[in-house]
């Protein structure tokens, strides 16, 4: 791909740039910036010429530009794959090899992709499937409430991007009224008193197909979306709440999580390692925990779990 034209076309994107002036720019001949914007347009991007005044991004095809995120967020490097296994597995081995914060792994197909304890995530053509390293300088015990910074990032993104007001599914799910459309999967590794690094993994049904109980954003919207601007808006959004949690300022995040919270005050069963427990949901406390008071009036606190719900008699 013509990466290099592409990041003038991108970063000039409400206006027209002209041939020569890539060229000059780029030490290249205009036929050979025609040849590469000929590639692009081969590749699926929809570029407007126009003479005396040269060429003009209209849109990009459903593939992840790289160039796009780079330029749009602060995360960098931004790899991007065709398929892969999972981001998740990926981003770890980075992690390992000492890629920096940020670092960002996406792939348009996933072949093993991850959820929680193992389980599968379908990561079909369409979906947004990607993962970043952190390293936060924090103790172990906090990791949990990064859920919920990033369940509030993804829940503000499609707000301010399509209007649409997403429920939280204690404790990683994003919902749309009774369907899930997002699945976050953090991987934590730590000393036990010290954070090594994180992999922030998330899954968004964008315009791809879902399983039984799950919808996509195209769905909701009844058309096609632009990945690459909402990839860009839940990592910018991530930035702010990230911030929040650098800052120990744990009450607006968890504040906010609650007032999206599909979960309180549900009557519920909650399963973690072959124990279950019913109840109802009291609240989310500010470590992320669930509060649950259980038929006879006790309470307790629950840290993980898998939630079901269920009807009240
Ligand atoms: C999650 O697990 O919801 C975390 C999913 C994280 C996926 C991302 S994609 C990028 C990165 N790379 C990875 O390999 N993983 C992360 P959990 O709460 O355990 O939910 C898993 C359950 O969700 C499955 O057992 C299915 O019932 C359901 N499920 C599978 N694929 C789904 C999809 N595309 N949309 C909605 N639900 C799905």
């Amino acid at each position: 791909m013509a990466k290099d034209v592409l990041t003038f076309l991108i970063d000039n994107r409400d206006s027209f740039v002209s041939g020569e002036y890539i060229a000059k720019k780029l030490d290249i001949s205009r036929q050979a910036v025609s040849k590469k914007i000929n590639n692009l347009k081969e590749d699926g991007f929809v570029i407007e010429s126009k003479t005396n005044k040269g060429y003009r991004l209209i849109s990009f095809p459903d593939v992840i530009v790289p160039e796009y995120v780079v330029i749009e967020t602060d995360y960098k490097p931004v790899l991007h794959y065709a398929t892969i296994d999972s981001t998740n597995l990926q981003a770890r081995k980075y992690a390992l090899d000492g890629y920096p914060e940020k670092t960002l792994i996406v792939s348009e197909v996933q072949t093993a992709g991850r959820g929680r304890m193992g389980r599968e995530w379908a990561s079909p053509r369409g979906g947004l499937w990607f993962s970043f390293i952190l390293r936060p300088r924090c103790v172990p015990s906090i990791a949990p409430i990064l859920n919920f910074v990033v369940a509030n990032s993804v829940a503000k993104a499609t707000n301010e991007l399509y209007g649409i007001g997403v429920k939280m599914k204690w404790p990683n799910d994003i919902f749309y009224e009774d369907k899930k459309i997002c699945g976050i999967g953090i991987l934590v590794s730590s000393d036990i008193d010290l954070m090594h690094y994180v992999v922030v993994g998330i899954g968004i049904n964008v315009n791809n197909d879902t399983p039984d109980g799950a919808t996509s954003l195209k769905s909701i919207i009844g058309k096609p979306i632009d990945r690459n601007v909402l990839l860009s808006r839940v990592l910018n959004r991530f930035k702010d709440e990230y911030t929040l949690f650098e800052k120990s300022n744990f009450s607006d995040i968890m504040d906010y999580s609650r007032s999206i919270s599909n979960t309180i005050g549900k009557k519920v069963r909650v399963s973690f390692l072959g124990v279950e427990k019913i109840g109802t949901v009291l609240d989310i406390d500010q470590k992320g925990a669930l509060i649950l008071e259980d038929e006879d009036g006790s309470v307790s606190e629950i840290l993980a779990g898998d939630v079901d719900f269920l009807r009240h008699l």
